[in-house]
Formats: C-alpha cells, structure tokens, sequence
C-alpha cells in the first residue's frame, strides 16, 4: 500500500508519501503516461503501532511541475492519483468554510447558494428553560455536528478558531463562498461566524452566567432539521459555557470593531457581563446531561484553562483599573493552577490545548498575540514556552513510525480534531519564532537555528494536513468531497435523509476510535485493531465518522496557514 495527499501538493513544497513496504519507487506522470526522471528518496521510518506495519517514507520533494502524478512501486503497488498545482488549497479552504453555511439552523438554504443541499428554515428561535417556564429568544447559530443541538462552549471554540484564523491570515480569506451576505463589504469568513455568534450572545442569562447548551432532550431519528418538532430546551449555566463566551465575544468585538461598531459594543458589554459572572463564581460549575436527557454533554472536569483564556481575552478590552487587576491576578492563579495539573509528559501524549475541552492553547495565542504590552513579561515568557514545549513534543512524534504527531492514546473520539489541533500548535509556533505573531519583529538567536526550527515544525505541520487528505492507514481522505478515497457516508442526519447520494462537501469526519463507542463499530471490528484502523465511512458509526464544527473550524485554520501570503 502506497498513501498520499489526495489533494495534491504546492509546487514548491515539500513532498511524501507512506509505503508500508520496502522497495523502489517512482513518479508516474498521469497526463503523459509516463514514469518520470524525479528520484523517490526511500527512509525506513521502522514498526508503528499507530498502524501496525512497517513504514516507509517516500521522498519526492523535487517533483515541482504542475500537473497529475502517482507513486508506484517495482512490485505494482500505486498510490491514487494527486496534483501539483498552486491552488492545491484554496478550494479545499472555501469547502471547509462554506461547510458553516450548511450547519445554519433558523435559516432557509436557498438553491443559489445552497444548490442541490437547499432546504426549509428549521428550529424556532424561542426555547424553554429547563424545569421552568421562562423562555429565551435564540436565534441562528450552528447546529453542532451531525445532530441538531446547539451547544455554547464547542460553538465558542469553532468560532474563535475562524475569529483568530482571520486575524493571523486574513489574506487567506480574500475570496468569497457564494453566501447570502457576499459582497456586503464583510470577508465572508466574518458573515458566517456572525451567524454563530447572534446565537451564542443570546444564550447569556440575566445574571451574566451563559448557559451549557440548547437541544432537545434526546436526539432527534434522521430526519431533516425542519422536521425535527421536538421542544428545544436551554440548560443551565456553566462556568465552561460562560469563559468561552466571554472570551469568543472579546475577540468578536475586536474584529468587528471596524465594520460594525454596535455590534462590536455589544459583544463587548457581554463579555464584561461573563467576566462580572466568573469573578463571583469561583468553582467550575460543571455540566452533567440531567437523568432523561440525551444529547451532547460537553462535559470538561476543569475549567483553569476556560478562565485562563477568558481573562486573558478580557484584559485586551478596556477595562477600569480595578478590574485589570482582578483579572491579571486571576489569569496567574489560572496558569498556576493549570500547569500544576499538566507536568511533564514523561513519554505520555502532549495536550494540544486547541480543542472544545482543553482551551489553554487559546489563551496562549491571546496573550502572544497582544501588541499593547498589556501581560507581564513573565507570563508572556511561561506562554511562549509552553507553546514551544507542545510544538517540540509534536514535532517529536514524527521523528519515528508513521509522520503523523500521534501516538496510540490519541486515536479517541475526534482523533482528526487532534491531528489537526495539532497541525495548528505547529503552524502558530513556526509564525511566533519567525516574528509573526504579537506586531512582529526578529527573534533573539542564532538566524540558521532558527530557519532550521521553523522548518521542522513547518515541515510537521504540512504531514499532519497530509494525514488527514489521504497519507493514513485507511488510505482515504477524511475530507468529503475531496480526494479520489474521500469519505462519502458521514453521520449528519441532514445527509442520511436529504435522499442525495454524495454528501455535502467540505466535512472533516471524526475520524479512528479506539473507543468502540457505538454499536456499529463495536459489531464490526476485532478489539485489537491498529489505532490507524480503528474507523468505518458509516454513518451508523457516529464515534468515527460524525462531523462536528470546532472540527471544521481547527482544520480550515490549519489550511488557512498555508495560504497566509
Ligand atoms: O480525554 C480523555 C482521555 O484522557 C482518556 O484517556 C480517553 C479514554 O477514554 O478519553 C478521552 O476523552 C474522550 C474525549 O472525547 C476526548 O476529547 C472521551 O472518552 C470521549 O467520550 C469523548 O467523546 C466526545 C463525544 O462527544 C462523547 O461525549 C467527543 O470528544 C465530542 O467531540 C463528541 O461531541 C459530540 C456531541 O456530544 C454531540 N454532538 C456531536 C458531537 C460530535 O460527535
Ligand atoms: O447522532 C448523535 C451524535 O450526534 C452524537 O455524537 C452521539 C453520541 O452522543 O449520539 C448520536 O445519536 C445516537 C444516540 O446517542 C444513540 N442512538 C442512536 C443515535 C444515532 O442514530
Ligand atoms: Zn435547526
């Protein structure tokens, strides 16, 4: 077996393939019918366990003229099909970030913008508390994944991932994605994501706490989202909930700020509110799904890191003295407090801090990105050296086995999410040691080391995108739509029961499980499979082959990186 990249490679980056056995190889010219002259550089990467063979990397750097290629071997084994060509990205980006349109609840996708996907408005906007008989008025937003919750903190993070994506590359996002508020003078990234956040500052309750999420009780059968009737329900008020909140909504007043200003104000005031909530609030208010009720529970047993980025986020607003510093003293205690509980791996994974559970990596890039001197400089060194310590310990992973930065004990529930979490730590850690991050600037030390640690971690970032388009054990893309292998059977109900045969383009899919946490899988595979193996394209396999937002948003802020100049 041969895997690559199904999306194919940028001219002039470089290029790899997977071969699980030893051997030569050689690059096939698809458009010519020929074997070209570009040398295939074999390196034994030696046994993984991740996906339980031998693997080989196939180095093709060279290989730089547009075209059609594949990777054979002497003894007959192919790879698909892949391209080189300057746009290998920027389709792919567009799908990735089009995909939000097709999550709107509340809304009608009219055929010019949704075309064969278009469907009824869905989900009225005014919920029950639970166990009251008041009633909150939220609107829009996304449905979360493959059901139809909305849900605050996982909402909160996918939007943050488009919100920070646009401000580090906002060159990325210069075309737009044929939604409805195209050519209003907004870059379609920031129509979309204000789609999102009209819900989520409408969650927010009189008190300033936000609450957990907004489902019905159970799950809904695969029926579309219009004929879905079920009573849709606000839970309580989390701590989770409302860190997320106030930090998304400091961000989003922010990037507004210039096309928006009352919108911007607004945001802000809520996030002040949240900020007011936390700071009289010192435990973490966790949430468990009540007896009865069955969706998403996005359940997390610490919220120091939702504080750290909240708080962290707060003090970049205008803030009056005392309130700075109650925040900056809180924001220490946090990161205090987090690293106690996250010592040394000592050869276990690495969190990523880039994810719905673990934010810490949002509050790191919201204290490195700060160009006004507002964090002291110790906490900005402590920041900056934990990125480093994740970028290195990542860059690390693929120094042996399989170039992915996984080990066994990743391969969890939305294992894709922390590869491309990860392709992210990688990408924000080469942008800040090339002066990128934080109003730019050179870097203390030595310009040869440094060119050469950007390169690693980008070259580590660039096999995690890989992975992720078809360089996998499966041998398929995780992306719909995308690639010669790509998946096409996603758990989203709006694809079981729309009666189109392919499914909408441009969803990432959770990806291998070790969990065997549904029937599906369960049934249908040994226990011991490889980590790598451990995945079905069904959509009755909801733990390996579900969609879900803050999946999307990590991976499209991955791609975006790449189309940064
Ligand atoms: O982090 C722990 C790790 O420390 C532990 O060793 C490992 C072994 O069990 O588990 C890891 O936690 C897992 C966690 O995902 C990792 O993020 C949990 O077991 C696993 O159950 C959990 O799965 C979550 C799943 O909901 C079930 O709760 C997914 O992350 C989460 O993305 C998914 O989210 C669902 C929503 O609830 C509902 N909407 C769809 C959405 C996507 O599937
Ligand atoms: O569709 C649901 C999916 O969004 C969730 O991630 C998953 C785990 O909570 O549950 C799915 O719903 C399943 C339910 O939990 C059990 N009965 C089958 C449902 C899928 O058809
Ligand atoms: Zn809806």
């Amino acid at each position: 077996m041969i895997v690559v990249d199904e999306t194919g490679f940028l001219p002039f980056a470089g290029k790899i393939a997977v071969s699980d056995k030893a051997g030569r190889f050689c690059i096939f010219d698809d458009n010519e019918g020929i074997r070209t002259e570009v040398p295939v550089n074999v390196r034994d990467a030696g046994y993984d366990e991740t996906s339980g063979g031998a693997v080989y990397i196939l180095d093709f750097s060279t290989l730089s003229d547009p075209g059609i290629y594949h990777v054979e071997s002497e003894e007959g084994d192919r790879s698909v099909s892949f391209a080189v060509q300057p746009d290998a990205y920027k389709t792919l980006k567009n799908a990735l970030l089009k995909f939000f349109y097709f999550q709107r609840c509340g809304f009608e996708l009219e055929e010019k913008y949704a075309g064969p996907y278009a469907r009824k408005a869905c989900h009225p906007g005014i919920v029950r508390i639970y166990r009251s008989d008041d009633t909150i008025d939220v609107h829009k937003g996304w449905h979360d994944a493959g059901d139809y919750g909305r849900y605050v903190s996982a909402g909160a993070v996918a939007a943050a991932h488009l919100l920070y994506a646009y401000e580090l590359f906002p060159k990325a996002f210069e075309d737009g994605v044929n939604i409805p508020e195209s050519g209003n003078g907004l870059p379609d990234v920031l129509n979309e994501c204000r789609y999102e956040l009209e819900f989520i500052k409408d969650m927010q309750s009189s008190d300033g706490g936000v609450h957990h999420k907004a489902t019905s009780e159970v799950f809904c059968g695969y029926i579309m989202p219009h004929e879905d009737d079920k009573d849709m329900l606000a839970f309580p008020v989390t701590s989770l909930s409302t860190a997320d909140f106030a930090a998304c909504l400091c961000i989003a007043s922010r990037v507004y700020e210039k096309y928006d200003p009352a919108f911007a104000k607004e945001c802000l005031s809520k996030a002040h509110r949240a900020g007011g909530w936390l700071l009289s609030q010192e435990d973490n208010t966790d949430f468990h799904n009540p007896p009865g009720v069955i969706t998403g529970e996005y359940t997390d047993t610490s919220d120091r890191d939702e504080r750290m980025w909240a708080y962290a986020e707060l003090l970049k607003t205008d803030l009056s003295v005392d309130e700075k510093h109650a925040y900056a003293k809180k924001l220490r205690e946090m990161l205090d407090s987090y690293k106690e509980s996250h010592p040394h791996a000592d050869g276990r994974s690495v969190d990523d801090g880039f994810g719905w559970q673990d934010v810490s990596s949002l509050a790191i890039l919201s204290v490195l990105s700060d160009t006004k001197g507002i964090f002291d400089r110790a906490l900005r060194d402590e920041m900056e050296g934990m990125l480093y310590e994740r970028a290195d310990a990542f860059a690390d992973m693929q120094k042996t086995g399989w170039p992915v930065s996984m080990k066994r004990e990743d391969f969890v529930w939305g294992s894709n999410m922390i590869v491309s979490n990860r392709a992210a730590i990688l990408a924000i850690a080469a942008m800040n040691l090339a002066g990128r991050i934080g109003g730019g600037g050179s870097v203390p030390g030595d310009p040869d080391k440094i060119k050469t640690r950007i390169a690693s971690y980008e070259e580590a970032y660039a096999n995690q995108i890989h992975y992720i388009l078809g360089m996998n054990a499966m041998d398929v893309s995780y992306v719909t739509g995308f690639g010669e292998h790509a998946v096409g059977d996603p758990h989203n109900r709006v694809t079981v029961a729309d009666g189109i045969e392919k499914a909408i383009p441009g969803e990432l899919t959770g990806g291998p499980c070790t969990l065997f946490a549904d029937e599906e899988i369960a049934k249908r595979l040994d226990h011991d499979t490889s980590p790598q193996k451990c995945y079905l394209d069904d959509h009755r396999s909801y733990s390996t082959n579900e969609i879900a937002v803050y999946w999307n948003s990590t991976l499209l802020f991955s791609v975006a990186y790449a189309l940064k100049d």
